[in-house]
């Protein structure tokens, strides 16, 4: 297993101190917002749901996702946990987690993409029975480089939309030889962390990263699932003229009906003004696209991996590249005009220096969801066999639950006579 060294040894004494009390003064403010984990650290920790558990964790570690890690821990786990993207870790963060007697925390910022693996795989030193993943590393480098570790893991849990695309297509290829729960797809996950957190947050990372107004402008947004929805809609809400790219016809006219202008990228790249991509795909904005822009566009990634704006084609057109401010990077062409990409074309709403990830109250839900999955590998995992698992209804609704009650929100509950008849098929007209 790979010797990697934790935050606390990277850190000198004196930084490490001062990082440590910053960390914890964020995660005090996100805890004081996540009335779902709350709940949840209670329980877990009353019974002890996951004591003598080893916890695997790649993930954004900043303040929410902390204490995601510090209930697990306070449940009685042992937690190892490292970022899982090299720009997302707020270092202060990551040093206050450390801190705990059951946590290890090898997450920093800025590392390279060796000291990124390196990082991964030290967390599975801790030989987990349990992986939580945000893209799926940690699954990919347990399959690949430790599979002797396979046996003693009951199962693991993925966060996002892109991770469960890549286990989906290990599954179908007969590869993933554990469990994973697919929280990405439950609607406690998707429909409020997808939509709001995902438009929320990078419209606010990229507002404040370029200090620029989003009223008149023509933002297109590649992709029109979930986050791409999110994204059209918080523009469109700040007054932007809002223009989808699709590849999908189904996907394509919903857009279209939403009242957003529909267009090959092609035709897009020439009238935007900013740019972001959600597609989960590879490629979207290459070349082609670069040579019809205007001058001053801004681009922006959205999805997991930095992979949907070509960077490499940008940095061959352009004769001459500059920082033009903290997280923007402008891209001179030969005939003056200036592209600047956000965050080196990273995940937007967590890679940009100011970002802060999706809002606490969206994470709260989607960690709450992860949780409980973890909870529940612990105690049927048995029942799960090797593959990708929807997350049972039950769970997800345990979490609403949870948050309307901490809201103060009462909602109405079925009669019998309704229960009966909505099981019922004989009763026409
Ligand atoms: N995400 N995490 C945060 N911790 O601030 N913000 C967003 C955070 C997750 C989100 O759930 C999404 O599915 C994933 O990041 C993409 O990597």
């Amino acid at each position: 297993m790979t010797e990697y060294p934790p935050i606390s040894e990277q850190l000198s004494a004196d930084d490490l101190e001062s990082a440590r009390t910053e960390g914890r003064r964020k995660m005090d403010w996100a805890d004081q917002h996540m009335p779902i984990m709350n709940a949840l650290r209670d329980s877990f920790e009353a019974d002890q749901v996951l004591e003598g558990e080893r916890i695997a964790m790649a993930m954004h570690v900043e303040a929410k996702t902390a204490i995601l890690v510090e209930v697990l821990a306070d449940a009685g786990a042992e937690v190892a946990v490292t970022g899982c993207n090299p720009l997302s870790t707020h270092d202060d963060v990551s040093a206050a987690l450390d801190t705990h007697e059951r946590i290890t925390s090898y997450a920093k910022r800025g590392v390279d993409d060796e000291e990124y693996y390196d990082a991964i795989h030290a967390t599975l030193g801790l030989e987990p029975t349990i992986t939580v993943d945000d893209g799926m590393d940690l699954v990919a480098a347990v399959h690949e480089d430790y599979p002797e570790l396979i046996d003693g893991i009951v199962g693991g849990a993925e966060e996002t939309t892109t991770g469960v695309h890549r286990l989906r297509a290990m599954d179908d290829d007969g590869a993933l030889e554990y469990p994973v729960f697919a929280v990405n797809d439950t609607p406690m996950k998707r429909l409020f962390d997808n939509i709001h957190g995902t438009g929320e947050s990078s419209l606010a990372s990229i507002a404040m990263t370029t200090n620029l107004s989003w009223a008149g402008k023509n933002v297109v947004v590649a992709g029109f699932g979930y986050c791409g929805k999110g994204v059209a809609r918080k523009a469109s809400g700040q007054n932007a003229n809002v223009i989808v790219t699709e590849v999908e016809p189904r996907r394509a006219l919903e857009a279209h009906m939403e009242g957003y202008d529909v267009l090959p990228m092609a035709e897009a790249a020439e009238i935007g003004d900013v740019f972001i991509t959600t597609t989960g795909n590879r490629d979207v904005i290459v070349e082609e696209h670069f040579e019809g822009m205007k001058d001053g566009v801004l681009l922006a990634n959205a999805g997991h991996f930095d992979i949907e704006i070509d960077l490499e084609a940008l940095v061959d057109l352009a004769v001459d590249t500059y920082e033009a401010r903290d997280g923007v990077e402008a891209y001179e062409l030969e005939d003056g005009r200036r592209l600047n990409v956000i965050a080196e074309g990273r995940l937007v709403n967590l890679a940009a220096p100011i970002s802060l990830g999706h809002p606490v109250e969206v994470m709260d839900q989607s960690f709450g969801v992860q949780a409980a999955c973890v909870r529940e590998m612990v105690e049927n995992g048995d029942e799960y066999g090797p593959g990708v698992h929807e997350v049972p209804d039950e769970l997800d609704k345990e979490i609403a639950e949870i948050k309307l009650e901490a809201e103060g929100v009462e909602f109405d509950a079925l009669t019998d006579t309704q229960r009966e008849y909505m099981g019922s098929w004989d009763h026409g007209t």
